[in-house]
């Protein structure tokens, strides 16, 4: 029996905005060598989906740390090994790896920041502690933001091969220049949690503080990037990248081996940092619909991670969720057709096989005065279907058989001869950044608005546009499976409805 209860609904909000640029962003997936993690594993996000691809407020917020809730840890924490080069997704839609990452109106500079810590699931992340590892900015053609965006929202690179083992967090940020000359800058953070297997007893020669390694007004951050010519070179906001020195401080075995986050041997499907695990055998009715609640249950804690915030779906998708529902719905369907000798398909490992990258070649960076080759890392072969090889605009390096094939390219360029390769740019806008492509929180709440931004300008916008976002109007169906036994069941499914786009002058 099936009985169909609440409904859709539905709501329109019109928020208007005046300005050039209004999609954002937000780190959604980490990979390690290549390797997909799951989306949102391992990363430190902001819960609410609605705000999370929003730049951060205020440069001397904690959020610069992390990002919003940054402060909070996941329960996972990601093996890497050094000299692993670990590669950053970011997505309009922390959700949708279909749309576009950014819009191309952001322009700026990109840095990679880390910090050692003693247990990275819990470690506030705000305060000293923090050093650059890689940073990129304008090279006289292209900003580090439009390099990401050629290559699918995806920013690289190596973790220093000497850095001592232990527990880290690992922080890309970018900054986003459009409306800097008006007093907003607008960063973007968020932080990936990693334990480091290594042999080496570097440490960074100085750390500096997050919140605190930009300031206001300086500037890196009050760059004017409609000025014609730009005031080159652009000074990279933050610390130079650290020189990593040996020390005898840093205990290697004290952290050799990697006890907390692991990912435990029981989880059979995962959606970032959640995990289910196989319910009970039974052989009989009651014990079939006792497991199907079981499996029902744990569905709830996928669609609702965060125990302090469950009106919040996971940030970067359900679809991990929707897999396990299938599982539970298998289990209903066979207490139903009296088949009560189960599980089936008992401890079936249901996690999605990682996505792969093709990383292709690293930016090089500088320590101090001295530039440092990016070796170009061994290329991963099996890319699977969901995850595009990022369509690189440079020309890739054939990898060597037997020694890393090296690229070496100038770093920030120094000189003015650049300054012709300047593109025109819209106008900078006084305005905020309007709310835009939130995920969709997949939480069943009876009514979920999701609003859409506009097509986004891509070449070049009308200065004074003025766009207006619709609600997409989301029917959230909850469907409720009465049981043999009287329990009910709870199955969630949305469905959009509409979704429309408009964009006007006015
Ligand atoms: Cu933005």
């Amino acid at each position: 029996m099936k009985m169909l209860f609440s409904t859709s609904n539905l709501a329109l909000v019109v928020l208007a905005a005046c300005q050039a640029v209004n999609a954002h962003t937000m780190f959604s997936t980490l990979f390690v060598d290549g390797v997909g993690q799951g989306d949102g594993k391992c990363m430190r996000v902001d819960k609410d989906g609605y705000t999370a691809s929003y730049p951060i407020a205020g440069l001397d917020s904690n959020d610069m740390a992390c990002g919003r809730h940054g402060t909070e840890g996941v329960k996972r924490v990601c093996p890497t090994n050094a000299g692993s080069v670990l590669t950053f997704e970011f997505r309009s839609w922390p959700g949708d790896p279909t749309k576009k990452s950014l819009d191309p109106g952001h322009k700026g500079p990109c840095a990679v920041y880390m910090k050692k810590v003693s247990n990275a699931a819990t470690d506030k992340a705000i305060g000293d502690g923090w050093f650059k590892i890689w940073d990129d900015g304008f090279d006289g053609q292209e900003w580090c933001t439009d390099k990401m965006i050629n290559n699918g929202g995806r920013m690289s690179v190596k973790v220093p091969g000497n850095l001592a083992a232990g527990y880290y967090l690992v922080r890309p940020e970018f900054l986003a220049l459009h409306a800097a000359n008006a007093g907003d800058p607008q960063f973007y953070a968020n932080c990936a949690q990693i334990y480091l297997t290594s042999t080496g007893n570097g440490k960074p020669s100085k750390t500096v503080s997050i919140p605190g390694h930009v300031k206001a007004g300086e500037p890196a951050v009050a760059f004017n990037i409609y000025e014609t010519p730009m005031a080159l070179p652009y000074p990279i906001p933050g610390p130079e990248v650290a020189q990593i020195v040996s020390s005898d401080e840093v205990s290697v075995k004290a952290v050799a081996k990697q006890n907390d986050g692991l990912t435990p041997s029981t989880c059979i499907l995962e959606n970032a940092n959640w995990c289910g695990v196989e319910v009970p055998d039974y052989s009989d009715e009651t014990g079939c619909w006792a497991a199907a609640q079981n499996c029902w249950r744990q569905g709830d804690d996928c669609w609702h991670p965060y125990s302090d915030m469950p009106q919040y779906g996971p940030t970067t998708g359900g679809k991990g969720c929707e897999l396990w529902q299938q599982k539970c719905q298998g289990i209903n369907n066979a207490c139903a057709a009296k088949n009560f000798d189960g599980p089936p398909n008992k401890g079936k490992i249901l996690t999605p096989k990682p996505s792969s990258i093709e990383i292709g070649d690293l930016e090089p960076t500088h320590v101090g005065s001295s530039i440092v080759a990016a070796e170009t890392p061994k290329a991963k072969g099996d890319a699977v279907e969901d995850t595009p090889a990022p369509s690189s605009p440079e020309p890739q390096t054939e990898p060597a058989a037997s020694s890393p094939a090296l690229k070496v390219q100038p770093p920030q360029v120094k000189s003015a001869s650049s300054k012709a390769a300047v593109q025109a740019l819209p106008s900078p806008s006084q305005a905020p950044h309007a709310p835009a492509a939130p995920v969709a929180p997949a939480a069943h709440t009876d009514v979920v608005t999701e609003v859409v931004a506009a097509p986004a300008p891509t070449d070049g916008p009308p200065v004074n546009m003025h766009t207006v976002y619709e609600t997409v109007v989301v029917t959230d169906v909850e469907y409720v499976t009465a049981m043999a036994n009287g329990h009910k069941h709870k199955r969630h499914m949305r469905d959009l409805a509409a979704r429309r786009h408009m964009r006007r002058g006015f």
